[in-house]
């Protein structure tokens, strides 16, 4: 298979172990998860689908909090080596564009993306209904918080880390305001991250498998390669006892990014360990960031573990492009531009 390549920076220092003998799969654990355990600070039980980066040469996260009167919240962390993470016992203090000081109903599953010089933080708020919220940083000290970009209901908001054809561009699974039964991927574009449209439909939940059948939502930021845009993403399947989520992976078009280039017919995770199959919600794996290294292809995975702990994968960028080319499928229009 051709050499592929990380369009990106280099991270000598992001979390890293080797693939172990005999794992399956091209994604393998991290040997000491979960990374974050229950109660991991003051007013805080349970730590979950959350987001890092890199940043003055250690790494700044925005955390999904589950307080203990059990609504989510999001609460900074750092930390020198990506794995032992501080948490902030007090929510991030976002003001709105007014300089008020504001603050979400709930917020959860939170992405963190730098675009040019500005940290965004898109995550799934209150907005008469569960919609997408967002709000932007350059020094994790102020946080501003923006207008909502869609209309209720939706979720899995996640912004690419460039701009494309001059505009920013942010996926999205509009649905419900429940525990959602139904959702494919969207993308929307905006010169300004204010109005955002020319909306597109980029990936449909099913396929031949069914572990993708449910829903799908969009990961962590997508990574620039050269063989396009690789995303990890969350598929859902219903059973007898409720739902469960794995990670299955795509890769979009460079320059069209509603296009699906190749996307895998099978998940790349999927719930095995302990803190996957036992929390809060059971049978739950949900990435939510990545950290990636241009100079090795090395890419570590951040992803919530059933509702309760933060775990970290690893993979390479040449195993996994290689593994979705293999194991690809088309499924229904994904390959088209996705305008009706
Ligand atoms: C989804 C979201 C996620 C959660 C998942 C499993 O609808 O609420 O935050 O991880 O359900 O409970």
């Amino acid at each position: 298979m051709s050499k592929v390549q990380i369009i990106g920076e280099n991270l000598s220092n992001l979390p890293w172990q080797d693939k172990p003998e005999g794992a399956v799969g091209p994604v393998w654990r991290h040997a000491e998860n979960p990374v974050i355990g229950r109660n991991p600070a003051k007013g805080i039980a349970r730590i979950f689908n959350s987001a890092v980066v890199p940043y003055e040469g250690k790494f700044v996260g925005v955390f999904r909090a589950e307080t203990i009167n059990g609504r989510p919240h999001l609460h900074l962390g750092y930390s020198d080596d990506g794995l032992q993470w501080k948490i902030d016992e007090e929510r991030i203090p976002f003001v709105n564009e007014a300089g008020q000081p504001f603050q979400p109903n709930y917020a959860y599953d939170p992405r963190l993306v730098k675009v040019e010089d500005t940290y965004y933080i898109i995550w799934c708020t209150d907005f008469y209904g569960a919609s997408i919220g967002v709000a932007k940083t350059k020094d994790f000290k102020s946080f501003i918080r923006l207008e909502n970009p869609f209309l209720p209901f939706n979720r899995n908001g996640v912004l690419f880390p460039r701009k494309i054809n001059g505009n920013f561009m942010m996926l999205s699974r509009p649905s419900d305001s429940g525990h959602t039964p139904f959702g494919d991927v969207f993308l929307s574009e905006s010169p300004d991250f204010v109005y955002w449209g020319k909306h597109r439909h980029v990936m449909s939940k099913g396929g031949q498998g069914w572990w993708q059948s449910v829903k799908i939502g969009g990961g962590p930021a997508p990574i620039e390669t050269s063989e396009g845009w690789l995303m990890f993403y969350h598929g859902v399947t219903g059973t007898c006892n409720g739902l469960v989520y794995s990670m299955g992976a795509v890769i979009l078009d460079l320059d069209e990014p509603s296009r699906v280039k190749y996307r895998s017919s099978t998940y790349v995770l999927t719930p095995e360990e302990w803190y996957e199959e036992r929390g809060f919600v059971p049978n739950v794996v949900f990435p939510c960031a990545t950290l990636t290294d241009a100079a090795t292809g090395r890419i570590a995975i951040y992803y919530g573990a059933a509702d309760t702990y933060v775990g970290v994968a690893y993979t390479t960028v040449q195993e996994i492009v290689d593994y979705v080319k293999a194991t690809h499928e088309t499924v229904g229009d994904d390959a088209e531009i996705g305008v009706m």
